[in-house]
């Protein structure tokens, strides 16, 4: 295998293989290298049990092929991540794009050469590669958090992490486990591994606000709607302000009565998923319309739990949706169970793990096995974990150690060629990632072309155009209550990580705007220097 290419492509999750077939569209030689032994980035890591999407699989797949759209069949609404594996094999075997994917090679370092004006990449199993671009495809919750509880390591039995599942099937019956971390992760594994444990004591710092998925399967004749109608649930996603397919709500939750206000949160809580957060258009942007759907939720809790001191302490404080929400499959019914207990940490502590299981402030709890789902160094983790150095050495880590600043999540100053897809300053988890994938991997080839066409092949992010950006991306967040709890959105998940609020919330469709109209504006914003 060579190792010069137009473009090297980080990553081989949904980026990656989107890349992989729009770059050879174009012509361009490249190579994707990815970490894991297989495709799929997320999918390939998170197997663990009850992983599935919370967007409804037919948005949350790509879009760029009709035949593709028209050839898969969806089984669910929420598809598992078994399935949304397969999908992504089949997408890259119908396009032939695993020859341009080399597996199982991590990158280390990228440094980019003024002498050539090219990147200098080396990998963990010592081949190098240059290229003249790097894309960076690493995928904002694939950094998994360091889990830094007194003891870890002594634990004897069997740890498993949500975000690094083992392929072969771990079989928890009459096995006593635990879970620590309640997130989307959390609560996706806990109801199936509660029907499969002798006991199950969950961990549980901060309590959730989930909403329930109502998933069910799709016949064909559900199927063959869908694809009679996937042009425009993809434009209405377009239009929408988080990029999903859902009507934009037009009242304020505090102008209708309660009785109606009830109604239509109800209403939300039956269709499922993020439906929910578009019952009423000011609930991120108000604390009393914000309250009334957090007390909503709470009372579900209290109606579900039958133990009313269980839901006391499943009922979360902090304003709904400021932590990501998350949608369930049976998640509250779990504490019903006789073999689930809740331990609340706020009040009891876990003091340290030892070799038989957790030491809480007030107890011991024996356990065989113990699930850490524990979260992730979001959004620019994957990325500093390289050392990826731009122009004069400047380190990026370094450069985002006081604000992971860029140019609409795409670029950053002082690093020319190199381009994020989903980064920080872009809507990407605040959107349907996918959608949100399949645009920063057409603005950035097109980049790619325009720059080449110039002549110089060279383009970087100016500091202005940066700063503004960042500026402005942190006023929209400042008048959101997004940034009013401390969320992995902020960083502050991480202990020592700089808190800034890191998606771009300023809504799915005034981006994809932004960003059309730089392009169309000659790349504005961008350099283009000799090369
Ligand atoms: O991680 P999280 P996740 N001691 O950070 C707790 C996406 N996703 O993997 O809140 C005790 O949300 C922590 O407690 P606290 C989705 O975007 C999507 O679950 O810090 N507890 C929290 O409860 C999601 O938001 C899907 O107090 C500790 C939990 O661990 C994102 O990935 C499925 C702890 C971490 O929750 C991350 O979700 C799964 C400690 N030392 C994930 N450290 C879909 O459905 C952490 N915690 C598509």
């Amino acid at each position: 295998m060579k190792n010069h290419f137009d473009v090297v492509v980080v990553g081989a999750g949904f980026s990656g293989v989107y890349a992989a077939h729009r770059l050879r569209d174009l012509g361009l030689s490249f190579v994707v290298i990815e970490a894991g032994d297989g495709i799929g980035g997320t999918w390939h890591w998170n197997r663990y049990p009850g992983a599935r999407c919370d967007i409804p699989s037919i948005e949350y797949s790509f879009q760029f092929s009709s035949a593709l759209e028209q050839e898969w069949n969806w089984s669910e609404r929420y598809a598992t991540q078994a399935e949304i594996l397969k999908y992504l094999e089949f997408v890259a075997d119908k396009f032939d794009l695993r020859k341009d994917i080399l597996l199982s090679t991590r990158i280390e370092s990228a440094k980019f050469d003024a002498s050539k004006n090219r990147w200098s990449i080396q990998t963990n199993v010592g081949r190098s590669f240059e290229s003249s671009y790097l894309i960076l495809g690493t995928g904002p919750l694939s950094s998994p958090k360091n889990v830094d509880i007194s003891g870890i390591g002594s634990f004897a039995g069997r740890v498993l992490r949500t975000s690094s599942w083992p392929r072969e099937e771990i079989d928890f019956t009459n096995r006593r486990v635990g879970i620590i971390g309640t997130g989307s992760s959390g609560l996706q594994a806990i109801p199936i591994v509660a029907k499969k444990a002798k006991s199950l004591h969950v961990f549980q710092r901060t309590p959730t606000y989930s909403v329930p998925a109502n998933n069910y399967p799709l016949d064909s004749q559900m199927r063959e709607k869908i694809k009679s109608e996937y042009a425009a649930i993809r434009e209405r996603s377009r239009q929408n302000y988080f990029g999903v397919d859902l009507p934009a709500p037009t009242k304020s939750a505090l102008e209708v009565s309660p009785e109606e206000r009830r109604a239509t949160y109800e209403a939300c809580w039956k269709a499922g998923g993020f439906a929910f957060m578009f019952a009423f258009y000011d609930l991120v942007l108000n604390k009393e319309a914000n309250d009334t759907a957090a007390e909503f939720v709470r009372s579900k809790i209290r109606e579900i739990v039958k133990d009313p001191r269980v839901a006391e302490a499943l009922s979360p404080s902090q304003p709904i949706a400021c932590k990501r929400m998350c949608v369930d499959m049976g998640y509250y019914e779990t504490f019903n169970r006789s073999n689930v207990t809740l331990v609340d940490l706020r009040s009891t502590p876990i003091a340290e793990i030892t070799q038989q299981g957790v030491r809480t402030v007030s107890e011991n709890i024996e356990i065989d096995d113990l699930i850490l789902a524990t979260g992730f160094d979001a959004m620019t983790g994957s990325i500093v974990k390289m050392d990826i150095q731009g122009r004069n050495g400047i380190e990026l880590k370094q450069k985002w150690a006081h604000e992971p600043s860029t140019y609409l999540g795409l670029a950053s100053n002082g690093f020319p060629n190199l381009f994020m897809v989903n980064g920080p300053g872009s809507p990407s988890v605040l959107s349907n990632m996918v959608p949100s994938i399949e645009n920063h991997i057409d603005w950035i080839s097109d980049c790619i072309l325009h720059a080449r066409s110039l002549g110089s092949g060279i383009i970087e992010a100016t500091s202005e155009a940066e700063r503004a950006w960042t500026q402005h991306s942190a006023a929209v967040a400042a008048g959101t209550l997004f940034n009013s709890c401390n969320s992995w959105y902020l960083g502050a998940n991480v202990p020592g990580k700089t808190r800034a609020f890191m998606p771009y919330v300023g809504g799915y469709p005034a981006y994809l705007q932004k960003c059309s109209d730089v392009a169309k504006n000659g790349y504005e914003g961008f350099s283009f220097s000799a090369s």
